[in-house]
């Protein structure tokens, strides 16, 4: 059996739509698991804690003596944090910060006319819930990717949620905690899934330790398909980043690519999950054969190897092939996967066709797992073709814009013609009136 199946798209001028529908892509059933989380959900709404610490039992087989971790839990997980793992997280944070920097929004003015000024305020979400998951992998450095964009925003209220685990009393995993203490976050919850999401959405009166958890203004955070439904379930009551699914990664490559890099950076996000996505798209035959023989190489040798053959043989990976890079370019643009990394001659000018990615990699020097630790970007991606319509976490997604409008009166009676034109063309005239009746008096004499 091949590791990851081919598809020859060559000779064939399909659609944008059609090239869409032949890219592999997961079966994810998040209607199924609405079904599912939905009475967990309503639990937590009427019960509060309680049934999150029930529905803590029954999902992650451990109940916490406290949801809300004690302060010296999150110290000593600091203290206790191997050094050099400190020093990987700290230079992650540094990075992402210096990146988030950038993306800081000042306020803009724009004189519309004479004395008529539309200001946009750029204001942070108050109060934010982030979701750590910790199931199949621990991942500290989600805790950054999550925070650092939001403190940069100037987001005054973060608590943080991620399961809790039964090797560590029910709190959860001290790297995750070490994290959040690195980062100056100091509420955190243990607690995962569907009623972590339902429990930062609705707060609850009394923790079960006497203390309150007010309810968030949005919650960000990737998590499993039973996150992703819960957080469907409370999206209006709160708001909610874009959905995560399975993570994916397309490389695009030409003959010049490496097809050892190819290889271990298809492996590297197929070991997240059996249900990742790892496709290559390329117009050589050379390449994608010495790929499949260099993963026949990799995977034997890889710690998970089971999971990643699931990935790489899952109807959601495979080899792509195409006449050349302009088909392979419309092949990427259709899928629009988290992660595309571009090998091939003059790379920066092909990934300047991208139009659709979650991220950008060029060259062999930039792969995924840089860009998952420590490159500076963010690895909360849009997945499932989401980045058509959407773009990573970042410090604009915790932010709104609100309009300020102030005209004199000059520049009202400016603009008096047109709004009354649109009012009666609406039928609407009371909005006419509306600004007519601060003219009133005048009008005979002018
Ligand atoms: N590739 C994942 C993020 C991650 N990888 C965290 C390792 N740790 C989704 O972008
Ligand atoms: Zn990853």
């Amino acid at each position: 059996m091949p590791l990851i199946s081919v598809t020859d798209l060559r000779g064939r001028d399909l659609s944008a739509a059609q090239l869409r529908a032949a890219v592999p892509r997961p079966e994810l059933d998040v209607d199924a698991a609405i079904a599912s989380v939905h009475p967990v959900v309503a639990a937590v709404r009427e019960r509060g804690a309680e049934a999150v610490l029930e529905a803590g039992e029954r999902f992650d087989g451990v109940r916490p003596e406290h949801l809300r971790v004690p302060a010296e839990v999150i110290e000593r997980a600091l203290a206790e944090l191997d050094p050099a793992i400190r020093r990987a997280l700290e230079t992650a944070i540094d990075r992402v910060r210096a990146v988030d920097a950038a993306q800081r929004r000042e306020d803009d003015v724009v004189e519309v006319i004479d004395g008529g000024i539309v200001r946009q305020r750029w204001i942070p979400v108050e109060r934010v819930g982030l979701y750590v998951p910790g199931g199949r992998a621990v991942l500290p450095s989600s805790v950054v990717m999550n925070v650092v964009p939001a403190q940069t925003a100037g987001v005054s209220q973060i608590v943080l949620a991620s399961p809790p685990q039964k090797d560590h009393g029910g709190y959860p995993h001290p790297t995750i905690l070490a994290a959040c203490a690195l980062l100056g976050v100091t509420d955190v919850i243990a607690a995962g899934g569907a009623q972590a999401i339902a429990l930062l959405a609705h707060g609850a009166d009394d923790l079960g330790d006497g203390t309150l958890l007010d309810p968030v203004d949005l919650v960000t955070g990737p998590g499993n398909v039973y996150v992703t439904a819960a957080k469907r379930l409370v999206r209006g009551t709160v708001g909610i980043d874009a959905e995560a699914g399975p993570t994916e990664i397309a490389i695009l490559a030409d003959e010049s690519a490496d097809p050892r890099f190819v290889a271990a950076d298809l492996i590297s996000q197929a070991e997240h999950d059996p249900l990742a996505a790892s496709v290559l798209v390329t117009d050589s035959p050379r390449l994608a054969a010495d790929t499949e023989a260099e993963l026949a190489v990799q995977v034997p040798q890889a710690r998970h190897a089971d999971r990643i053959r699931e990935a790489l043989g899952g109807r959601q990976s495979g080899v792509i092939l195409v006449d050349g890079l302009d088909q392979g370019l419309a092949v990427v643009n259709a899928y629009g996967a988290e992660h595309l990394e571009i090998h091939t001659v003059d790379a920066p000018a092909v990934a300047a066709r991208v139009t659709n990615a979650g991220a950008i990699f060029i060259g062999p020097h930039s792969p995924v797992s840089l860009g998952d630790y420590a490159a500076g970007s963010n690895h909360v991606l849009p997945t499932g073709g989401g980045s058509r319509f959407g773009g990573g976490l970042g410090v604009q997604s915790f932010l709104r814009g609100i309009h300020v409008i102030e005209y004199d009166e000059r520049a009202l009676d400016a603009s008096r013609e047109a709004a009354r034109t649109l009012a009666a063309a609406e039928d609407l005239p009371s909005h006419g009136r509306a600004v007519e009746i601060r003219f009133d008096g005048e009008g005979q004499s002018r």
